[in-house]
């Protein structure tokens, strides 16, 4: 039986939050980031409303060139404590029709509503209940994508923002994906973009055609996944999160490996990703934990509860790298290391802190939401840390 499911994701969030709340910004381009000063300012983008859309700027752009492109554009610094509030209560509304919901950023959640059918109709029925609620109740909208799977609903949300409702009946994945083009893919850096655009590979359903084999051929493990997408296959489930959450990442090392360096640049490659993670969950982590397993299996793990919640890599990096120090001895075989944040904050504990915070910490949140648009942009491969670079050449 095919599931059904929902991708909800918010339009505009930030910047629809601002207008609802400030009449007098209803209707205008509007710009949401840090260090706005009246788009003078040093800092990023967060998001920008549909109309500040028309002229050029969108999210992890700097305010200065936002305000080159629309210097007549309303310029507000966040406020991700009533931001935190709002999606809390998107969440709580989207509970209503399932506990089936796994939340993926401040703005965007999956739902399996399969078994939701008997109470609230099926996927197409809910997602219209979903946006009516939230419009009644928040005065907000969100657009959803209706599919088999999470990839497709995914998609299908994107298409029609804002105020979108895109239903993909089950079988009718490929031939829905087959017009758009490559970069929708998951995983589509700009790198494999251009390889694929060489061989006149431009839209789902071309690269949909190319045998299985080929594109491993060409692009290794990641081809074989890309033509299972581009077909419309995708079987992951749904996933809830409990609520004593803990996010982590590890890498095996294949072979084992003894060699300092290398463990470090790949411990600092999983602190990059867990940080990223937190950011897009809107949560920080008091606490945070290393594992590290030898060639013979013994595992241990030391953890650290830090003086202030941590989400950026600058933080969690030097800490990572103490804690991988007290474990490893020159000489130890090291099978797997792993890091990850526990802990975790709600999104409502950190304002105070940016609001507190010294003036230099400002700029590196700023560096750390520039990275997680690029990487959501082009990809895991799109960004290496300086020290990453510099163990490689050295
Ligand atoms: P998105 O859902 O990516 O963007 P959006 O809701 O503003 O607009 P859309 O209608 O296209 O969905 O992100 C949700 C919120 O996350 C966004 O309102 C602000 C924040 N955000 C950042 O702070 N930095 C970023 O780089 C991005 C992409 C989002
Ligand atoms: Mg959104």
């Amino acid at each position: 039986l095919p599931r059904t499911i929902l991708h909800v994701d918010m339009d505009a969030f930030y910047a629809a939050i601002e207008a609802r709340d400030h009449p007098e910004l209803r209707g205008q381009p509007l710009v949401v980031g840090s260090d706005p000063k009246g788009g003078k300012g040093r800092g990023i983008v967060a998001t920008a409303s549909y109309e500040a859309r028309r002229f050029g700027i969108h999210s992890a752009q700097p305010i200065s060139t936002a305000y080159r492109l629309c210097p007549h554009a309303l310029f507000v610094r966040p406020d991700m404590k009533r931001y935190a509030e709002v999606s809390a209560s998107v969440i709580r509304i989207l509970h209503g029709f399932t506990d089936l919901v796994e939340q993926v950023s401040i703005d965007e959640a999956f739902l399996d509503v399969g078994g939701s059918r008997r109470l609230f109709g099926d996927g197409a029925a809910v997602a219209r209940s979903i946006k009516a609620r939230i419009r009644g109740e928040l005065e907000l909208t969100a657009s959803v994508g209706v599919a088999a799977n999470k990839f497709v609903a995914k998609v299908a949300s994107d298409l029609e923002k804002p105020d979108g409702l895109v239903i993909v009946p089950p079988g009718e994945e490929r031939a829905f994906l087959a017009p758009l083009p490559i970069r929708r893919l998951w995983g589509v850096g700009a790198r494999t973009e251009e390889a694929l655009a060489r061989a006149g590979i431009r839209r789902i359903g071309q690269l949909a055609e190319v045998p299985a084999a080929d594109l491993e051929r060409w692009l290794g493990a990641t081809g074989e996944h890309l033509g299972s997408l581009a077909r419309g296959l995708d079987d992951r489930p749904v996933v809830v999160e409990g609520s004593n959450r803990s996010i982590g990442h590890e890498t095996t090392f294949d072979p084992d490996t003894a060699d300092r360096g290398q463990i470090e640049a790949t411990l600092l490659a999983l602190v990059e990703k867990l940080t990223r993670r937190l950011r897009q969950h809107g949560v920080a982590a008091r606490t945070i934990a290393v594992k590290f397993r030898r060639a013979d299996f013994s595992t241990c793990t030391r953890r650290i509860t830090l003086p202030e919640p941590a989400d950026t890599s600058e933080q969690v990096a030097p800490v990572a790298l103490r804690l991988f120090g007290a474990l490893f001895g020159e000489g130890t075989l090291v099978r797997l290391v792993g890091v990850y944040g526990t802990n975790l904050v709600p999104p409502g504990a950190r304002p105070q802190l940016e609001l507190f915070a010294p003036q230099a910490a400002r700029p590196r949140r700023e560096l750390a939401a520039a990275v997680d648009a690029i990487t959501r942009r082009f990809g895991e491969q799109a960004i290496t840390r300086a020290r990453l670079v510099g163990k490689r050449r050295g």
